[in-house]
């Protein structure tokens, strides 16, 4: 195949092969007017080698139209179907072999198209906004994330930020406000929450990890300061992803490698999204276990995550009669009993809010920057500023933070 190149300063027509390069039944070969927004393809390049059936030249069959014929070049034919697609775009469907898909390439590239590669074409014909959102929904983990995804793409979401452009400030702040009302989730789309399990050695914390994931993932044994890296397992409850990290267990020691574990234990925990700690209600509380428990119940704006406390070994008998805090989740991680009310409440807390069908939600950092920064202008009521924001949301920009100290 000829190799695809970057197009060249100013080329009239690009063409690029949609299929994947292999044997296929089929081979698709779009072929690009290269400044699709404000010229039309010049059907011409391709009527120097389709003949249709009918006899007539591309040119006067119309948008949509399929027509069979023949692709002739260095005297050899292949069958094809030709369709304009658009005023701008043309689609040869072929045989599926390289063969017949390199000569018509070399036949367009001797007429003057560019040949480049398929995604080089498609940023021709979408927006910076499109692209990120088709590059997020090739990252999507589970259905349900790529459905909400989906539910955006065929420039919805690109609409949606455009008309934003229109709005005076009494209606643009609240459709500010209700676009990055699901911001979190739109980041959580392609990224999966992260959860810790954390609390003190021996308490049941890889026995959980794997009861929640469904198989045997990390180490158990009978012995505290088994675990001493950060174990992590990738899971989806409810259709929403998951990360979640099995950690060291939390305690003073004077062992080196366990410390180090430790050390990770609690960086891991800083970086979550959500703690789990984990008791073992079946031995009395130790000062460890009331440590972390004042840990995880300082002021929400502390450097601690949110956290679910979890009442662990619930099989056995119950050693902290009245100590078990009252939001507690009883478990047991061996029977598998509490597992799903911990799931629920996992997800519950993570997802409070699932948005309703057809919300925009923008689903990039940058997109999310970008919004805030309008919204805040807007706030000030500072129109000029909040529309620029929004136009460079819209164009792709880089968000630069200009009032970050250099
Ligand atoms: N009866 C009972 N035993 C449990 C339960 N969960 C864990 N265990 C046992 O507790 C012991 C320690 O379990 P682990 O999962 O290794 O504990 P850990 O918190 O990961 O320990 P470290 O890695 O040392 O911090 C093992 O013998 C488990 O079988 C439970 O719910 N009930
Ligand atoms: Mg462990």
């Amino acid at each position: 195949m000829p190799s695809p190149e970057r197009p060249s300063a100013d080329p009239n027509v690009t063409a690029a092969l949609l299929t994947p390069s292999g044997r296929g039944a089929v081979a698709v070969i779009r072929i690009l007017a290269a400044k699709p927004a404000n010229a039309d393809l010049p059907t011409s390049i391709i009527d120097a080698a389709f003949v249709s059936v009918s006899g007539r030249p591309l040119s006067q069959h119309p948008v949509g139209r399929l027509c069979y014929g023949h692709w002739t070049s260095d005297s050899t034919s292949e069958d094809v179907v030709v369709c304009r697609t658009d005023k701008y775009a043309v689609e040869v469907s072929c045989h599926g072999g390289r063969a017949a898909v390199n000569r018509i390439l070399e036949s367009l590239k001797a007429e003057g198209a560019s040949i480049v590669d398929w995604q080089t074409q498609q940023a021709m014909i979408s927006s910076p906004v499109d692209l990120e959102l088709a590059d997020a929904i090739s990252q999507a983990t589970t259905i349900r994330t790529a459905a909400i995804m989906l539910e955006q793409d065929s420039g919805r979401l690109k609409d949606a930020l455009t008309q934003l452009l229109q709005l005076d400030l009494a209606e643009l702040t609240p459709r500010l406000v209700e676009l990055l009302a699901y911001s979190q989730l739109g980041l959580h789309l392609t990224q999966p929450w992260k959860i810790v399990i954390t609390g003190r050695p021996n308490v049941g914390k890889s026995t959980l990890i794997n009861a929640l994931l469904g198989f045997e993932r990390a180490i158990v044994f009978d012995q505290p300061g088994t675990t001493r890296d950060v174990v992590t397992g990738m899971t989806a409850f409810d259709g929403w992803p998951f990360q979640l990290a099995d950690t060291a267990g939390i305690r003073n020691t004077k062992d080196e490698l366990e410390q180090a574990g430790i050390q990770r234990a609690r960086r891991t925990v800083e970086s979550a999204d959500l703690a789990c700690l984990l008791l073992d209600t079946s031995c009395p509380p130790t000062a460890e276990d009331e440590e972390l428990l004042s840990y995880f119940h300082k002021s929400e704006s502390g450097d601690e995550p949110p956290a679910i406390i979890v009442a662990n070994k619930a099989d056995l008998p119950d050693q902290w009669p009245a100590a078990i805090p009252d939001d507690a989740v009883r478990v047991s991680s061996v029977t598998g009993h509490g597992v799903e009310k911990l799931i629920a409440t996992i997800v519950e807390k993570l997802i409070p809010d699932v948005p309703p069908t057809s919300t925009n939600i923008p689903i990039s950092y940058r997109q999310i920057q970008w919004l805030d920064k309008a919204w805040q202008a807007a706030k000030a009521d500072n129109i000029a500023q909040a529309r620029s924001a929004i136009a460079d949301c819209l164009s792709g920009s880089v968000f630069v933070d200009e009032t970050a100290v250099a």
